[in-house]
């Protein structure tokens, strides 16, 4: 039997249709620590979101086309980029739109991230948005245990509510720089509300029926199950993996403290059973609902591997970034089984930003090209591939700082291209581009998602035929949860998840055999 406390009600009333409300604060501040505009002080504190120079977007989005494009395909990109680029040409027009709106905004970007990226996302959030996590199994296996867990569980939760509400909860860091936390204000204070009562694959914009029963799609899901199995699953669209991970850090640590017996100083009520009027309409809504999920779980396979040989230790004793050594290896691992590379997204935080959320690395490289095609080449001198391995890591290094600082392409290129839109103007030949197709088409999408407690943080493909890959790097192991569709007959989960574990031994070996230069 699984008990799902699902998280706290809102006020539909308020909603907005298809979009994000934030109610009411349902939980009262009760700490006389609040500390009241501490949150608005800091938030304001931020640096805005830069727009970056266009014609610096325009060579480096060249730049990352090059390992996954021929060269005959770069050529007729390169000739819409200078055409788009030109003086008096309509790159600059909508360039200083955004720099327009960036100085209207408090970030350019975040509205229409959340549009664009969650609300205005067709396919169905279970599995193609919306992340799942998987703690470490908790030490009970009945019944008994499964209830007291539960009620630890939502009171630890309420317990990380309150700091929320007090102002009181710690402001957290980036390379020694503050970080907007208003992902933790969004995420137990709003929901989602679907349009559509189904959703079908229709242009919002243009029109839609009315719904016939407004569904609330609350954030968080927690899920506790009666062998000791927990996780917990949640929207995507208010906030990034590491504000849930924090929230579900600190659950953890709270139901591990030791049981204060405490018995209500007032006696409480007994529970009350709630009793749900399902209309026969409503009961089929729910089978059919059932066995869409049921189609789209039995055609995903999650493969779940604890790579138990060395964790970010390793990498640092080396002196090279463990994020950039597991991407590397991913690289590696792909190319070895497809004899490609292939456009790659891995997650970087905007958070430095005020209302920052994502940026994207784009971690095909010239340089990783480079390195995994040299990799198993028997030609090639160890010092050879070693010194290609510190490139291509030296290479992936650059990109995260400058994605994290707010200079990377994705960003900018979608905000060119919704400021065409905003300006009802026809959306630039770049965007038509096949090449743009190909740069979005990512076979893999990978996030770094790092927790205190030893779980396991997963997310679906963004592509038919890709894979979704979540890692979560701990001192002396990583995990790692590696998605595809069993329907697609290119990608196979299982052979992704064995080259990588020999991705990361290979490279192991090669570090701890070769002598090199300090990267
Ligand atoms: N030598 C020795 N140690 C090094 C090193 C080097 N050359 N480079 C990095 N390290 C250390 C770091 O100091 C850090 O130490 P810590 O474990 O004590 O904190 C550790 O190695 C990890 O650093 P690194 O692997 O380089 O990654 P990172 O923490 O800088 O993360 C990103 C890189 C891109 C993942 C991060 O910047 C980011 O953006 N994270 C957010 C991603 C996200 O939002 N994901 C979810 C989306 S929903
Ligand atoms: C509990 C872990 C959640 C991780 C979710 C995540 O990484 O989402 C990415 C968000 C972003 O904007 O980069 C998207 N991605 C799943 C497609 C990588």
């Amino acid at each position: 039997m699984w008990a799902v406390c699902s998280r706290v009600m809102v006020k539909v009333g308020l909603a907005k249709p298809h979009g994000l409300v934030n109610p009411c604060h349902l939980v009262k501040p009760v700490s006389a620590t609040r500390v009241t505009g501490r949150y608005l002080t800091h938030q304001s504190g931020l640096p805005c979101l830069p727009v970056p120079p266009l014609q610096q977007t325009c060579d480096r989005y060249i730049t990352a086309l090059e390992p996954i494009m021929e060269v005959d395909e770069l050529k007729h990109t390169r000739e819409l980029m200078e055409e788009f680029q030109k003086p008096g040409g309509v790159g600059e027009r909508l360039q200083k739109g955004l720099e327009k709106r960036a100085s209207n905004t408090k970030n350019w970007l975040s509205e229409w991230w959340v549009q664009v990226a969650y609300l205005d996302y067709r396919m169905p959030v279970v599995i193609h948005s919306s992340p799942g996590l998987v703690l470490p199994r908790m030490d009970y296996s009945d019944k008994q245990g499964q209830i007291r867990f539960a009620a630890k569980l939502i009171a630890g939760v309420l317990d990380f509510k309150t700091m929320i509400d007090n102002e009181t909860l710690p402001v957290e860091y980036l390379g020694g720089k503050p970080l907007c936390m208003n992902q933790y204000y969004e995420v137990l204070s709003s929901c989602r509300i679907p349009g559509l009562k189904r959703d079908t694959v229709v242009n919002h914009a243009k029109s839609s029926p009315p719904p016939k029963h407004i569904t609330v799609v609350h954030n968080f899901q927690f899920i506790v199950g009666e062998d000791g199995m927990c996780g917990a699953n949640y929207e995507h669209a208010p906030a990034e993996g590491p504000p849930i991970v924090a929230l579900i850090d600190h659950v953890v640590e709270y139901t591990r403290k030791p049981e204060t017996a405490q018995s209500p100083k007032v006696p409480l009520p007994m529970p009350q059973k709630l009793h749900f009027n399902i209309t026969p309409e409503i009961k089929k809504d729910i089978e059919e609902a059932k066995h869409s999920m049921n189609k789209l779980a039995q055609d995903l396979d999650m493969r779940v591997m604890v790579f138990s040989h060395f964790g970010k230790n390793l990498p640092k004793a080396h002196k090279i970034s463990p994020d950039a050594f597991i991407q590397m290896a991913l690289q590696l691992a792909y190319y070895r089984m497809y004899q490609r590379c292939c456009s790659t997204y891995e997650s970087a935080s905007l958070r430095m930003f005020r209302l920052g959320r994502t940026d994207t690395i784009r971690s095909a490289s010239s340089a990783s090209a480079a390195f995994v095609k040299a990799f198993d080449d028997h030609s090639r001198q160890n010092t050879e591939k070693v010194d290609l391995m510190g490139k291509a890591i030296k290479a992936h290094k650059s990109y995260t700082n400058m994605a994290i600082s707010g200079q990377a392409i994705d960003r900018h290129l979608l905000g060119l291209k919704m400021q065409a839109v905003e300006d009802k103007i026809s959306v630039p030949d770049i965007f038509k581009d096949s090449a743009y197709n190909k740069a979005l088409h990512y076979h893999l999408s990978t996030s770094q998602v790092p927790s205190k407690t030893d779980c396991v943080m997963c997310f679906g493909p963004v592509v038919p035929n890709g894979y979704g890959v979540c890692y979560n790097p701990m001192n002396d192991h990583i995990n790692f949860a590696v998605s595809s569709f069993n329907g697609c007959k290119e990608t196979n989960g299982a052979l992704l998840a064995q080259a990588l574990e020999d991705a990361l031994l290979d490279m192991r070996t090669l570090l701890e055999q070769t002598p090199r230069a300090k990267l």
